[in-house]
């Protein structure tokens, strides 16, 4: 069987089979439309955004309806409804959304609002802004048409009130427990699509690292950091944790290194070289970081700092799932 049987016979036959990434990445083997998005359980958001590219939709429809999934989701402690909330038990959204046309819209530290992507979006259609914060980014929501909700359900209450106990704020808590979540539920959202017209869109949406102070807004609303689309080169996005990816512009860095000849792969990696160089190994691997990224032909990659990280794509090849490589082996102190 040669690869492209292989890569076919997943696509069709067995979805939940993580392929290892050499397999795809870097290859010739381009194919559009696609959608690629952050971390395994996200391949649902990537069937809802399939439907709108193979129905000849955009690429901005498609990753709009697409992230809109996990937002939804209460059982995903990292997105939306259910998300963890901040150390004062608020659930705080962030998302942001970039078209072909370098249009783009965020909403930042949103509470109450199930669908912050589609703020972002109104943000970016109806506004001559492109970020809104806080309780005015709630007040345009409501004046919108959008509904007052709670947040934070059940479970995400009763985790909140099992870490006022000891109330310690480790990011790499959260990081930690992706490992656990992506068994069972989500994480956080980037995700870029390239539709039949050739065109990029991207959107990111989180309600951030958990028990984080209020008023924290990480890298995922934030253009450049969290997400970058560039019609004539590509797109990334990222996860993990967000303070380190503002401080390397991390999506609009993988981006500029593909612009200047990487392959999505080499670019993600650079990324993530960077940071290491700023930190320091000793530091750094302790940080767990993963970046997607896309080319203007459908080429696709992936890289992260520590293991665990997994890309969800889908295309015509139907839904496949990239074990991210990475830099550090094992790092993290259990
Ligand atoms: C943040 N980058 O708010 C997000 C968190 C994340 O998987 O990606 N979690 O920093």
């Amino acid at each position: 069987m040669n690869r492209r049987t292989f890569v076919k016979l997943v696509g069709a036959y067995a979805p939940a089979f993580a392929l290892p990434q050499q397999l795809l990445a870097n290859s010739n083997d381009t194919i559009k439309p696609i959608v690629i998005s952050t971390w395994e359980p996200n391949k649902k958001a990537n069937a809802k955004a399939w439907e709108i590219l193979s129905a000849h939709g955009s690429a901005l429809d498609a990753v709009h309806q697409g992230v809109m999934v996990p937002e939804a989701d209460p059982d995903d402690h990292s997105v939306g409804l259910g998300g963890h909330p901040d150390r004062d038990g608020h659930v705080t959204c962030d998302a942001c959304i970039m078209d072909h046309l370098a249009n783009i819209g965020s909403v930042m530290c949103l509470e109450h609002i199930v669908h912050a992507v589609s703020v972002a979006r109104l943000v970016m259609e109806k506004t001559p802004h492109v970020q809104l914060v806080g309780e005015g980014a709630l007040q345009f929501a409501l004046l919108n048409g959008f509904k007052k909700e709670n947040l934070l359900t059940p479970k995400s209450e009763a985790d909140w009130k099992k870490w006022l106990k000891t109330s310690k704020y480790d990011p790499m808590t959260t990081v930690r427990d992706i490992e656990k979540r992506i068994k069972e539920s989500h994480d956080t959202i980037g995700m870029i699509a390239l539709d039949e017209n050739n065109n990029l869109s991207g959107a990111c949406t989180t309600s951030g690292m958990a028990y984080k102070l209020p008023g924290r807004v990480g890298d995922s609303p934030i253009i450049g950091a969290g997400l970058y689309v560039d019609n004539e080169v590509g797109g990334a996005s990222a996860t993990g944790v967000g303070e380190e990816v503002v401080r390397i512009c991390g999506s609009h860095t993988i981006v500029e290194a593909m612009r200047h000849g990487k392959s999505p792969k080499e670019a993600c990696k650079l990324a993530i070289e960077r940071l290491i160089k700023i930190k320091g190994a000793e530091k750094a691997k302790e940080i767990q970081l993963g970046f997607i990224a896309i080319n203007k032909s459908g080429e696709i990659g992936c890289y992260s700092m520590l293991p665990e990280f997994t890309m969800a794509v889908h295309s015509a090849k139907g839904e496949q799932i990239i074990n991210s490589d990475y830099f550090f082996e094992s790092s993290i102190k259990k």
